[in-house]
């Protein structure tokens, strides 16, 4: 039997499940090369966590390793493979660590295979993290749909995205089949393999609404750490955002990041402010004569 620690959280309804990765032994010099190496050698161990039985298409896993320059490192994956960066994620290691004694109330930094990412942990409980820098890399990108046509901005925010307002579509529960069928039409009509978060916003009191369709093709139930992230990096680009200047970003589920920009050496470095919360402790075992003990998920890129 093999038997894995973990700890579920979730932040703001999208969950994130801790595992412990160093007795797997990933071979590296960078946080970037052992997400390679686990992609390379463990990936059933990914699907085991991440994919049903266990998990599910929404889970956001979390594999903590001993950090080369600092005390942790996280690779994040899902029911299709690793992440690049992951937000809310983010936000629930840091409760997580919170949790176990393991971090205090304060700063820390977390690697990443993308870079490091600063975290707060703060008195509430709340956490804040400052981004990878992020950016916007292209604006007006236009998609033709079977019904419509719309245009976004391609950018950079630990994940990449296209981020789309004129997308004409409700942002809400109710409307769930409409966002998840045209987002996953602008993903594929797009074609930009890199691109593989759709971000719908819609305008809303000091900030916005969003609707994220995920690389699993899952929606997030945050507002998306990661694409809150790089909203403001284009917010910024356009100057429609001061640095310091708080934007609020809520789900579809109504759940709210905060978010700010700080310009570092030039460069665009989003803050992001939630909160997780602890849901599990367990232990997951994969018995050696399960068939199904390493998941299976029915989601085809
Ligand atoms: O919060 O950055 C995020 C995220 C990415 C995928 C799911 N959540």
């Amino acid at each position: 039997m093999q038997r894995f620690r973990a700890i579920d959280s979730h932040t703001g309804g999208e969950p994130t499940r801790v595992v412990f990765g160093e007795s797997l032994g990933l071979q590296g010099g960078s946080m970037a090369e052992l997400r390679a190496d686990f992609a390379e050698r463990f990936d059933h161990l990914r699907s085991a966590v991440a994919c049903e039985p266990r998990g599910s298409d929404i889970l956001v896993g979390a594999l903590l390793v001993p950090g080369f320059k600092h005390e942790w490192g996280v690779i994040f994956f899902n029911n299709v493979g690793t992440l690049n960066m992951c937000g809310h994620g983010t936000i629930g290691v840091a409760e997580t660590l919170r949790f176990l004694g393991k971090w205090g109330a304060g700063e820390h930094l977390l690697e990443t295979p993308v870079g490091d990412v600063g975290v707060r942990i703060n008195a509430d409980h709340s956490v804040e993290f400052a981004n990878v820098p992020s950016y916007r890399k292209e604006s007006a990108v236009r998609v033709d749909l079977s019904d419509r046509v719309v245009t976004g901005d391609v950018a950079w925010g630990g994940n990449w995205f296209y981020l789309c307002d004129d997308h004409g579509c409700e942002i809400s529960m109710g409307n769930l089949n409409e966002l998840m069928g045209l987002s996953e039409e602008i993903r594929r009509k797009l074609g930009r393999d890199e691109v593989d978060h759709i971000e719908l916003v819609s305008p809303m009191e000091g900030g916005a609404k969003n609707f994220v369709l995920c690389p699993g093709l899952a929606y997030d139930r945050s507002p998306c750490g990661t694409g809150t992230s790089a909203k403001l990096a284009c917010l910024y680009a356009d100057g429609k955002l001061k640095p310091g200047q708080v934007w609020r970003q809520e789900s579809i589920t109504g759940s709210v990041f905060e978010g700010w920009v700080k310009i570092v050496n030039d460069q665009c470095v989003p803050h992001v402010r939630g909160r997780a919360f602890i849901t599990m402790e367990s232990e997951l075992i994969l018995d050696p004569d399960d068939p199904l003990r390493f998941g299976f998920t029915g989601v085809k890129l």
